[in-house]
Parts: C-alpha cells; structure tokens; sequence
C-alpha cells in the first residue's frame, strides 16, 4: 500500500470513529495544550475529584466520549490541544469534527497571557468552520485555571480575552471565567448546554 493510500485509510478509520453513532447533542472542546480541556469533561461529567487531573496525560488527537449530563445525552468530542491534533482537526477533519455542534467550549489558559494571541488563531478558525458547519452553534470561551491568579487579575484575563477575541461582534459567543476548583465551572457548562 502506498504511502498516501495508509494515510487516507488512517484518516477514513479515523472519521469513522468520530462519526461512529448520531447519539446526543454534540459538544466540542478546543483548546490549545494543557489548558484543561480533558480535566473539565472529567471533573463536570464523569465526577472526577478535581485534584486527581494532574495524572491525566496530554490527549492524542481526538477523542469521543458519549456521557450523561442532566438527563441530556451528551457525544463530547474533545481536541488534543498540540498542534498537530489541531491542524489535524481543522484541516483533515474539518467537515466531521465542525458538524451538528450544538455548543463548542473554547479554554483557554486564562493564566498564561502569552498564549492569548496563538489561541485567537484558531478562535477564528474555529468560528469561521462553526460558521459554515454549525451556524446555530453556541460558543463558549472559558477563560479557565482562574484558581492560579488573583482576583483582580481575572477580571483583566476576561477583558484581554474578550477584546483580543472581538466577542462583542458575535451574538453567539459568551465567556465565563471558571477553574475545576471552584463552582464556577458547573455555573457555565449548565448555561452552556440547557
Ligand atoms: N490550577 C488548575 N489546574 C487545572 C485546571 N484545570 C486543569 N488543570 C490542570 O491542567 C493540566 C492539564 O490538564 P488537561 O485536562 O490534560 O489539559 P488539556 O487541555 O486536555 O491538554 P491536551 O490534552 O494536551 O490538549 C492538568 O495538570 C490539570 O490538573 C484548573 O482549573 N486549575
Ligand atoms: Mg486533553
């Protein structure tokens, strides 16, 4: 087998695993690495003890998980945040990962400011397939870990996010600021999903 034909049949396997069942609304989690994506879905869905997340190891390309959440049934899609998952995601999988998404939890760091504007890259890019795939879609950014800095500063993390990302020029966008350690993280998936 040709080189290109085991990559189309790897990414055709891997489609099917993505697509492998209509079951639930479809919740997308993206997000650069390391910024919580996979501890969010374990702590909020599965009942994981928050501080038990520090073993969990950096997710390899995408995952899907069909979970129970209120009486919803929920098909939780959710994006290793390395680069090479990202593009894998927005560019071989664009069609798949996009599609039927009732509501996309965009996290990031709110700590690292350094990040801000490499995540903004794919922010857009997200919208901009969300726009084509999903346009009733809701989008909410979590600006996440607020635990990690102080109180004062996690107001500024929400400006700088919220203006560095235009939110204002998106009906559809909202943000909330929430860490694993603290309520707030219930407060916003329940808003986000309801
Ligand atoms: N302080 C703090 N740490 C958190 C919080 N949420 C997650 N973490 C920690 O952040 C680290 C990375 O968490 P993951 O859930 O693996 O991050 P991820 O976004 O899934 O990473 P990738 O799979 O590489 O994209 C872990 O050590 C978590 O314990 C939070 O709210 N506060
Ligand atoms: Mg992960």
């Amino acid at each position: 087998m040709s080189y290109l034909e085991k990559e189309m049949t790897k990414e055709s396997q891997l489609i099917k695993e993505i697509d492998g069942g209509d079951f639930g609304l479809k919740i997308l989690f993206l997000g650069l690495a390391q910024t919580g994506k996979s501890s969010i879905i374990q702590v909020i869905f599965e009942d994981r003890p928050p501080e038990t997340t520090k073993e969990i190891q950096a997710t390899l390309g995408v995952r899907r998980k069909l979970l129970e959440f209120s009486n919803l049934s929920l098909n939780v899609y959710d994006v290793g945040g390395q680069i090479t998952y990202l593009e894998e995601a927005f560019v071989d999988l664009r069609e798949s990962i996009f599609s039927h998404i009732k509501t996309l939890f965009f996290v990031v760091d709110a700590s690292k400011y350094h990040d801000f504007n490499l995540a903004k890259r794919y922010f857009d890019r997200a919208i901009k397939n969300l726009s084509e795939y999903s346009p009733d879609a809701k989008i909410f950014i979590l600006s996440h870990k607020s635990d990690l800095i102080p109180e004062k500063e996690r107001i500024k993390a929400i400006e700088l996010i919220s203006e560095l990302f235009e939110i204002e020029s998106y009906p559809n966008v909202a943000i909330h600021e929430t860490s694993i350690f603290e309520p707030t993280l219930l407060v916003a998936v329940e808003a986000a999903i309801k």
